[in-house]
């Protein structure tokens, strides 16, 4: 017996023992109650952190214990391998981002085998593999069959020098990342898929959802923001014109004192025809690009169209002005405004001078002050007519009702959630697998020309995609007939939205997936991932799932039973500013600290003696330079300790 410990001698020779007898194979048995464990899969970026230590570790944890139980385990893992950060690393590297992704996944794989989880290596996927990607492309032709993915132009970051679209990722401080030439806003045609359709299952789905944390819950229910309101629809006064308003306050109508209209609404651009100043102010606001977020805080401006709306209720006329706190895809792209009562219109009306109407007063009496901001809360009505006195409730339906039996009101319920845009124009991603005819008609591609793949030997020159500076690779046939292949590229949250779907036949050559598999090992018991990920990736997985059953493959309404959203790992982040006003970051393993009494950083030094900032305790990575590498630790301690340490230190869902 040795009398050290040697995770160096014993852990691979362990792990070469499972590897051979293939310990961790998931094979179906009827017999045997399943348990499918899924934790979310790596971007193959280049090596694994501690980020991800800790989230396989948690995951193979709880199969260990459930096969120890007597279950029958399911634990798959593989790679969600598009993506933009491979075309920056092949240009950067002077390779093809196919080259560099299968090279991060060889080197990757053998760190997760060395840290010995317990993993059916048979079920192994990359998606950028064209057996992949070729049912992804045949379930988005299905779909469009069904009406459930349409084209519609829309708007992207356009860098006109380099004549390119550009991620939001690849715009800095509103100029292109390459040659800094400011980035406009462009429209062009692009392919989406209609999760709106789904709204109202995708909220309801979480009541069924017990074992889903209450904060993703809570998050996917603000992202799909239902709410209830009217739309309204007012004529353009001395126009044969119609303008439609949506609100959810029907019962502040009384207070409307003008409407305001986004910048890209057809009214807007009507009004600009004979006002170049008006022309130009609606160019501006097409080209800043607002984020929802931030639509209470930022400046509010506007332009007066000139035009004016008839109050179908009081015959007033009220002014239309373009004003840029209106998004055009959000309702009608239009509100009625009621500076009393909404804080964005008190605002704007402030700025413009325009009359500022009560309609609605407190319940108790609360004093108010309608000089220096709006009163929003629900309340009592005042100054309107008839609904005098009434309150919330009795005023959204007497006047929804009124406005209704007039033919210019409807009730209606909305939804922030936007159909899920899908068309990229990078290159490392799957085809989207539609043809344009020459009549300009597009047409799904047939089955039989799936997948359509794409080249991987290529050579990036950062600019345009390979796929689409190629002229020829867009050349095919239908029926005969010439046609253009589509040169966009899915979003990479496609491959992610059925990778655990597909876990259960990874290899089946017949179609999308094997149901008797599928159905056996679906849903997923427990699912571990990133906080991060609480709404596009776990938004888009249930609206899968939910396509995958109405589609007859799966006959569950849920894909994951249970969900862990592990806590991040963190370490203290240090940075002098070099004498070009740059952050320099530095390794923590390089800094000597001083600490008071109580264990407090109070000076932080480098090896040459530069006193460095303490930013405090922040998420591991590489731009903070603070990530320990997991596999110099496994080199030093073993797999067993690493791991053991990564699970003791904190509790699986707060930050460690
Ligand atoms: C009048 C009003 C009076 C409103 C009031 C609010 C308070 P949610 O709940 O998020 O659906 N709105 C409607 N369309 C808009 C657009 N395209 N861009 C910006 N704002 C828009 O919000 C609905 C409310 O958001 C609507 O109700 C409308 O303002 C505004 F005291 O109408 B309200």
């Amino acid at each position: 017996m040795q009398q050290h410990y040697r995770p160096d001698l014993i852990e691979p020779a362990v792990q070469q023992y499972w590897a051979e007898n293939k310990v961790f194979k998931a094979i179906k048995d009827t017999s045997k109650e399943k348990y499918y464990c899924l934790s979310m899969f790596p971007y193959p970026s280049g090596r694994l952190h501690m980020g991800h230590v800790r989230n396989y570790t948690i995951g193979d944890v709880v199969s260990r214990y459930q096969r120890m139980n007597g279950k029958n385990v399911l634990q798959p893992i593989g790679w969600d391998a598009f993506g933009l950060p491979a075309e920056g690393a092949a240009i950067k590297n002077k390779t093809a981002p196919a080259k560099w992704t299968y090279e991060n996944i060889e080197y990757m794989k053998n760190q997760l085998k060395m840290l010995g989880f317990g993993y059916d290596w048979d079920r192994e996927i990359a998606t950028c593999r064209p057996e992949y990607y070729k049912w992804e492309q045949w379930f988005f032709t299905e779909l469009y069959k069904k009406g459930l993915v349409y084209k519609k132009t829309s708007t992207v970051n356009w860098c006109p020098n380099d004549e390119t679209v550009l991620a939001n990722e690849q715009v800095h401080e509103g100029c292109c990342w390459r040659c800094d030439t400011p980035v406009e806003q462009k429209e062009i045609p692009q392919w989406f898929i209609k999760i709106t359709d789904y709204a109202e299952q995708l909220l309801g789905g979480l009541d069924q959802l017990p074992q889903w944390p209450d904060m993703v819950k809570t998050m996917q229910r603000n992202w799909i923001g239902r709410s209830e309101g009217v739309e309204i629809t007012f004529d353009v006064a001395d126009t044969a014109e119609k303008v439609a308003v949506y609100t959810t306050r029907p019962d502040t109508f009384y207070g409307v004192s003008y409407l305001g209209i986004a910048a890209a609404h057809p009214l807007a651009d009507l009004a600009a025809e004979k006002n170049p100043e008006l022309a130009e102010f609606i160019r501006e606001a097409k080209n800043a690009k607002v984020a929802e977020a931030d639509l209470a805080t930022m400046e509010k401006k506007g332009m007066a169209t000139g035009l004016f709306a008839i109050h179908p209720l009081t015959g007033e006329k009220l002014p239309i002005w373009v004003a840029n706190f209106v998004l055009m895809h959000y309702g009608t792209g239009a509100v009625m405004a009621v500076p009393a009562h909404d804080q964005r219109d008190f605002e704007f009306a402030q700025k413009y001078s325009l009359p500022i109407k009560q309609v609605i007063a407190p319940l108790a009496d609360e004093e108010i002050d309608l000089t220096k901001q709006a009163f929003v809360e629900h309340g009592k009505l005042v100054n309107s007519a008839e609904f005098d006195d009434l309150d919330f409730d009795g005023a959204f339906n007497g006047i929804a009702d009124k406005l209704e039996k007039l033919g210019v009101g409807k009730r209606q319920v909305n939804y922030r959630l936007r159909d899920w845009g899908v068309s990229r124009q990078r290159y490392w991603g799957a085809p989207i697998p539609m043809l344009t005819l020459p009549n300009g008609e597009t047409v799904p591609a047939p089955i039989e020309d799936l997948p359509i793949i794409l080249p991987e030997d290529v050579v990036m020159d950062g600019v345009k995609s390979p796929i689409k500076a190629d002229p020829n690779w867009a050349k095919t046939t239908f029926n005969g007939e010439p046609a253009l292949k589509e040169t966009d590229t899915f979003d990479t949250f496609m491959e992610s939205s059925w990778y655990y779907a597909r876990y259960t036949s990874p290899s089946y050559a017949e179609g999308m997936l094997d149901k008797d598999e599928a159905n056996y090992w679906l849903p997923v018991d427990q699912y571990i991932g990133g906080i991060e990920h609480a709404t596009m990736h776990l938004l888009y997985f249930r609206f899968f799932h939910k396509l995958l059953r109405d589609a007859g493959f799966v006959t569950s309404d849920e894909p994951a039973r249970k969900l862990l959203c592990q806590g991040m790992v963190l370490a203290d982040a240090f940075y002098y500013t070099s004498p070009t006003n740059e952050r320099i970051w530095v390794s923590p393993t390089q800094v000597t600290l001083e600490r008071d009494e109580k264990g407090r950083i109070i000076k932080a030094t480098d090896p040459e003696g530069r006193e460095l900032v303490h930013t405090g305790m922040t998420k591991m990575s590489k731009s903070k330079n603070n990530g320990i590498d997991p596999q110099e630790m496994v080199e030093k301690y073993g797999a067993d300790t690493v791991r053991l340490f990564m699970m003791f230190a904190s509790p699986a869902e707060m930050t460690l």
